[in-house]
């Protein structure tokens, strides 16, 4: 594939001002990175920064020749320009939308990008390592693009279908990516993983859902991923969906939210799979308090009972718990204690220590020891 890295305005001042906003890495350095990314996953890259809307217009129509895909930070282009925008859905080229910053964190008017609508996926608030996301989100869509579909009315109540390419009725793999319920981490990080376990014959279903708004929110969190695992009924028809063969995945604190949408999802999945999961809330460590506090909101510490899925067993489903020996952000404890506790509450459970793997191995088909993991997650 052929990648146009496209920068807008001011992003040529990157590391020279506001590295507290925007980091110390320079334009030069964001590129050499982006080369060395794309280079891994088989792809070349051209970069072009302009500060000038009529320039990136001209790049954007000249890339129909050129690019496959695009990674674009439109700068503050992206609160304004619907130029910009049209631009990008006249050459209908799959193209990211990248911001640093946490836009939706920032000055109200930072929040709108006009030209989102017009991308194929939108990366905000990774610091410099979104542009690397970008390529890679690129990567697995041109590997097998999903059919993303609303399951509820809000802008993230909405979830990536991948089908095998075989005759259905297909079993299905739901996702549930983690990354602390905060808002920047969405589901491009379960792409990997949705790829490669639709191309081993099982329907994969990326399920995104609110996030910390910016304190509290698990409700939500909670109600959205059991309403995507529920949106499953009213697909299976069309898609070939065996709902008989649902299982829930979810990664670090997506496999908190699993958990409870497999309890209390109306499509009964036969099985929660954890990878590197966040099992045991009251146990997780201090580095974890602030997180935890932020997802239940000022005061409600008292309600962690209701959220931590250690507290919450029997699940009443068989679980596999898989987790890296070497992950340094959540303890393989977690998903130890969790497995004695579901065994000792009478549900079916096993553990899975894969040797060599850190945290986001676990859900990468590229890193060591993802055979165990896939492994994991069809037996389940
Ligand atoms: O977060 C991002 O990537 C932005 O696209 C960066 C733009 C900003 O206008 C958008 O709202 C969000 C700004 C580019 C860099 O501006 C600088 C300003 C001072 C010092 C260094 C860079």
């Amino acid at each position: 594939m052929r990648i146009l890295l496209l920068n807008g305005p001011n992003l040529n001042l990157l590391g020279r001002r506001a590295p507290e906003v925007y980091g110390s890495d320079t334009l030069e350095d964001v590129v050499e990175q982006c080369h060395a990314h794309a280079a891994r996953l088989g792809h070349r890259l051209e970069a072009f920064q302009s500060n000038h809307e009529g320039e990136l217009i001209d790049a954007i129509h000249a890339a129909r020749e050129t690019a496959d895909g695009i990674v674009f930070n439109p700068g503050a282009f992206s609160h304004t320009s619907y130029a910009l925008h049209d631009a990008i859905e006249a050459v209908g080229i799959p193209t990211v939308e990248i911001h640093i910053s946490n836009v939706r964190d920032r000055e109200p008017w930072r929040r709108i990008s006009v030209t989102e609508p017009a991308c194929v996926y939108q990366i905000f608030g990774r610091g410099v390592s979104g542009y690397l996301d970008a390529i890679s989100h690129l990567h697995y869509r041109a590997v097998h693009a999903p059919l993303t579909l609303p399951y509820g009315p809000h802008p993230d109540q909405v979830a990536d279908l991948r089908l095998p390419d075989a005759p259905g009725p297909h079993p299905v793999a739901v996702l549930v990516h983690g990354g602390g319920w905060a808002d920047p981490h969405t589901r491009d990080l379960m792409d990997g993983a949705a790829v490669d376990l639709a191309a081993r014959g099982t329907a994969t279903w990326n399920v995104e859902y609110r996030r910390i708004p910016p304190v509290g929110g698990w409700q939500d969190s909670i109600a959205d991923v059991s309403a995507g695992v529920g949106a499953l009924s009213s697909l299976s028809g069309d898609h070939g969906l065996d709902l008989g063969r649902v299982t829930v995945i979810g990664h670090s604190a997506g496999a908190q939210l699993g958990f409870f949408a497999a309890k209390t999802a109306s499509v009964r999945p036969v099985g929660f799979v954890s990878l590197a999961g966040m099992l045991d809330l009251g146990n997780a460590g201090t580095g974890f308090d602030g997180l935890i506090s932020a997802f239940l909101g000022d005061g409600e510490g008292a309600r962690l009972a209701m959220i931590d899925p250690i507290r919450a067993l029997p699940g009443g489903f068989p679980s596999v718990a898989v987790h890296g020996l070497l992950d340094r952000s959540v303890p393989p404890d977690q998903s130890r204690r969790f497995v004695e506790a579901a065994r000792a509450a009478g549900d079916r459970s096993c553990l899975v220590e894969v040797a060599g793997a850190d945290h986001m191995d676990v859900i990468s088909p590229l890193a060591t020891g993802w055979e165990d993991v896939a492994h994991a997650c069809l037996g389940a």
